[in-house]
């Protein structure tokens, strides 16, 4: 991994129903995200906001099953330009959420610049839902499902590359909250899931160090990271949290681990509610996630 970084805001709260999570990307920039990373000595380019529409009342929510399903793909696809650009000019992608449906546009633009992709998904929820399984028609919880090649068309072939990552690629870390549907799609589909009662029993550095050695073989690994794979406690700013999940320690450990393994080649933060905050609590814990992610030092 190079010490070039360029920085996406996604300011898109379509992806479910608590506005809010589209002031993420400022949230996380007030939290000193730049100045760390330069801290650290990497070369920051901060290429701003995606420019979101908010769109009129009456074009919100056309279909229940697939909420605001046209604004997530223009945003998705542009998102993906802009990715695969940065990548094209070896740079480092971070992309700032916005709610995690954008993950399907991240990935679009980073796969295409590997053969075989990994992907950790750091996140209390499966994502892994499609328009026949979700509970609530919140595209947010679908993002992994469609990377797979799952769901609606106009999702699974974003960008023109279906799938984005294979099932045998993928780890989702810090999983309490998975739906019916989901569960029986992790085992059918072989998906390595490790939930908290599986952190809880190893530990989590026995989980990060078994995650690096099930992705060795990937010749680039995403980290998705969506913040309610955090307790509440220290991730309060979310529009879905779920009690019992990873403490900042193991989040931070977690970073620590993947620094030390050299794997990472790009990275979202995603679900980022300030509205939802306590005085930009979740921004300044993602900003701190992110040191250890890129490497800070303690001596
Ligand atoms: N699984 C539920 C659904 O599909 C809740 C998903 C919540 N998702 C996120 N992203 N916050 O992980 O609606
Ligand atoms: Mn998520
Ligand atoms: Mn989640
Ligand atoms: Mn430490």
């Amino acid at each position: 991994m190079g010490k070039e970084i360029s920085v996406i805001g996604v300011p898109l709260d379509l992806g479910q129903t608590r506005r809010g999570v589209d002031m993420g990307p400022s949230a996380i920039r007030y939290a000193g995200m730049i100045e760390r990373l330069e801290m650290i000595g990497y070369d920051v380019e901060d290429l701003g906001d995606l420019r979101v529409e908010r769109p009129h009342r009456s074009e919100l929510d056309e279909n229940p099953k697939l909420k605001n399903l046209k604004q997530i793909v223009t945003a998705c696809t542009e998102l993906a330009t802009k990715v695969d650009n940065v990548l094209e000019r070896k740079r480092i992608p971070v992309v700032l959420g916005g709610d995690h449906s954008i993950a399907i546009g991240t990935l679009a633009g980073v796969t295409k610049h590997y053969n075989n992709l990994g992907v950790i998904w750091f996140d209390a929820h499966g994502d892994l839902n499609t328009e026949e399984i979700t509970p609530s028609g919140n595209i947010h919880g679908m993002p992994l499902a469609a990377s797979l090649g799952y769901g609606h068309a106009v999702l699974t072939n974003l960008y023109g590359i279906c799938p984005k990552v294979k099932k045998e690629n993928i780890v989702i870390i810090g999983a309490r909250a998975l739906d019916d549907g989901e569960k029986e799609f992790i085992r059918k589909e072989g998906i390595k899931v490790f939930t908290m009662h599986e952190i809880d029993r190893l530990g989590m550095a026995a989980v990060m160090e078994e995650t690096i050695r099930y992705l060795s073989h990937a010749d680039g690994v995403h980290l998705s990271l969506d913040l309610d794979g955090l307790d509440p406690h220290d991730a309060p700013g979310v529009g879905t949290p779920v009690i019992g999940g990873l403490s900042y320690r193991e989040g931070h450990l977690a970073m620590e681990m993947l620094a030390e393994s050299g794997l990472i080649t790009s990275a979202e933060f995603v679900e980022v509610n300030p509205i939802l905050d306590e005085k930009n609590k979740t921004a300044i814990t993602a900003v701190a996630l992110m040191g250890s992610l890129f490497g800070e030092k303690l001596k």
